[in-house]
Parts: structure tokens; C-alpha cells; sequence
């Protein structure tokens, strides 16, 4: 993970970029509000990507902060997916044509229910809510995202895991023809990520689909990823195929790529340093390039609900 100069981000270049409609982003927005999940309509006002078609019945959460979200173009033009390339509007510029249909989602291990299921009968049981929560990346940077998703907790229970399920284990579809990043050694792919068991079953993480109440950005790791508000962003892992129940605490992509940097847990905790800056302040995208950094918050400000699964933790060690 690079840390990049504010004189990077370019939203005046961007906005021209976005206002194109071509004849294939018509058809695939025809395609995509075909899915169950969704309704055809007028698309909302404030998302200006006239591809992303709007997901129905999506409840509001007691979770969500009531902090002002970033605007859709930072949250979808300022990423990190590797996959597509190591600059932050990379994925942006390189994602668009990316097939998130027909996708598949692998569950296996120890579980009652296994199997390999289709996007839209993986997410079918489940509610849709909007949850407005904090991000916090490790290279001290943050957001504030409204996304849609539903309940981890709640996807988990459904597949009825064994006792000998310690950990969830996640993976990204790994595919050098549509990713360019891919053909790259950044990182030893597929991106893999994990959480323990307790961690999984907590009420705030959710595999979020959507954004300002539309299916989500490509670029934001469509059509599902994972989003765990308190800890460091990268391991919310993006595009996922794959959800394994394991007894052994998985690998983990940027703690195999540099273990001396970045843990299995990645709580966010303002004071253990990362080994090259600091962690105690963030820089809150959007904020304006003169906004002094905030102070970041431990477990980034989730503490209340987190905080016991870490009791008997060293956060020191395991950063
Ligand atoms: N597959 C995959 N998932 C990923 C990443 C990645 O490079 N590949 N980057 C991570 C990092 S470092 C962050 S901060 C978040 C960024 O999510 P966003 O671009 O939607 O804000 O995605 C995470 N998930
Ligand atoms: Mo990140």
C-alpha cells in the first residue's frame, strides 16, 4: 500500500470522464436492473452513474453514522482494488468493463450448507439495509460511505457452520484477462481476506452490493464485498468468490506480503504506529486539501460494540 499526494487525486479531470453514456452502458444497465434484486425506475438524483441501477427494499440501520457521507465521486473514484491497478483512480479507469454477471460465490468447509450459488440466490434471503459507516484505510486516510449490504452475521448462521468453523475465510476472483493488475506481482493473488468466527457473527460487518442506494461501483468491488467498519479498509475485501469455514486462522494477502506491517486483526488503533507513520490522525477525503487531519479513533470509533471480542487480546502485538 503506497501513500499518495493529494496532488493525485484529480476530481476536475474525473467529472469529465463520467459524463459519458455509450451504447454498451445502456445495454448493460438494461441487463442489471433484470436482476432480481432489482426495480426498474428513475434512478436517484444524487448518483450520476446512470449504469447503476437502484436495489429495492433496502431498510435503514441503528448502525449507520449520522457523520456526512463522502460524495459518490470520491468513494468511487479514489480506491484501492490492486487487482486493477496500483493508483488510486486505477480501478476507476480500469474496471468498467469488468462482468459482474453471471457471478458465483463458493461456500465450503466446515458447514451444513455448502455449494456454489448464484449472486442474485446467494443474496436473496437476506435483508438489504443501508449502513453509513466510517472507513479508515491503513494509510491513514478515511471516508464516510452510505453503502447497502446485508448482515454477515446473518449469512453465516443461514450456511450453519460447525463447531470446528474458527475462522471465515474470503477470496477474490482472480482473472488475468479482466484484470490488468492481475498480471502483476503486487500482491500474491487471489486478494484473500478473514475474520474469527466471533468476529464474523458480530451485528456490523455486511457484504455490502450497493452505494447511495444503487448496485455498487465496479471500482468498489462489485458485486459483493466484504466491509468491517472497525478495522483498516483492507480487509474489506472486494469482488468475492469465495467463502470458506475453517478450524486455522486463514492467510491473509497483505499480511503474507509484509507481515511486519500488516496483521491478521488490522483493528484500527490510533496508537500503534504503522512502522512507517503514524496512525494517530487521518485525512478524511473530500475534506478539502487545507482541512486539518482528524484524530482516528479506536476501533475506529466502534469500540463500544467491538471492543469485548478483544478482551483478552494483546492489541499491541496484534496490530
Ligand atoms: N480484492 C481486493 N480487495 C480490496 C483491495 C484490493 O486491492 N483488492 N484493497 C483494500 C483496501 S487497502 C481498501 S482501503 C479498500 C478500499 O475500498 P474502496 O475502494 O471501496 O473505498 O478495499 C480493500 N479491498
Ligand atoms: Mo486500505
Amino acid at each position: 500500500m503506497l501513500i499518495r499526494k493529494a496532488a493525485d487525486i484529480r476530481p476536475s479531470e474525473i467529472t469529465s470522464e463520467r459524463n459519458y453514456l455509450n451504447r454498451r452502458d445502456f445495454m448493460r444497465a438494461g441487463a442489471i436492473a433484470g436482476g432480481t434484486l432489482l426495480t426498474s425506475g428513475a434512478m436517484s438524483a444524487v448518483v450520476p452513474d446512470t449504469r447503476l441501477a437502484k436495489l429495492a427494499n433496502v431498510s435503514k440501520s441503528a448502525h449507520s453514522t449520522n457523520e456526512a457521507p463522502n460524495s459518490f465521486e470520491d468513494i468511487s473514484t479514489y480506491n484501492n482494488f490492486y487487482e486493477f491497478g496500483l493508483n488510486k483512480d486505477d480501478p476507476f479507469e480500469n474496471a468498467q468493463d469488468f462482468r459482474t454477471r453471471p457471478w458465483t460465490i463458493e461456500v465450503d468447509g466446515h458447514a451444513e450448507k455448502t455449494g456454489t450459488f448464484d449472486f442474485d440466490d446467494f443474496v436473496k434471503p437476506f435483508d438489504l439495509e443501508e449502513r453509513i459507516y466510517r472507513m479508515r484505510c491503513v494509510e491513514a486516510w478515511s471516508m464516510v460511505i452510505p453503502w447497502v449490504g446485508i448482515s454477515l452475521a446473518d449469512v453465516v448462521k443461514h450456511f450453519k457452520p460447525s463447531s470446528k468453523a474458527q475462522y471465515v475465510a474470503f477470496e477474490t476472483l482472480n482473472d488475468r484477462e479482466q484484470m490488468p493488475g492481475v498480471r502483476g506481482r503486487a500482491l500474491d493473488w487471489p486478494y484473500r481476506e478473514g475474520l474469527t468466527i466471533a468476529e464474523a457473527t458480530n451485528p456490523l460487518p455486511i457484504l455490502a452490493v450497493g452505494i447511495y442506494g444503487n448496485v455498487i461501483p465496479n471500482q468498489n468491488g462489485a458485486p459483493i464485498r466484504l466491509v468491517v467498519p472497525w478495522k483498516y479498509g483492507f480487509k474489506g475485501i472486494k469482488s468475492i468468490v469465495k467463502i470458506s469455514f475453517t478450524s486455522r486462522r486463514p492467510k491473509t494477502s497483505w499480511n503474507m506480503a509484509i507481515p511486519g506491517e500488516y496483521g491478521f486483526y488490522a483493528n484500527v488503533n490510533p496508537e500503534v504506529n504503522h512502522p512507517r507513520w503514524s496512525q494517530a490522525r487521518e485525512r478524511r477525503i473530500g475534506a478539502g486539501l487545507f482541512a486539518s487531519k482528524q484524530e482516528t479513533l479506536m476501533f475506529n470509533g466502534y469500540g463500544e460494540q467491538v471492543a469485548h471480542l478483544y478482551k483478552d487480546l494483546n492489541l499491541r502485538r496484534n496490530y
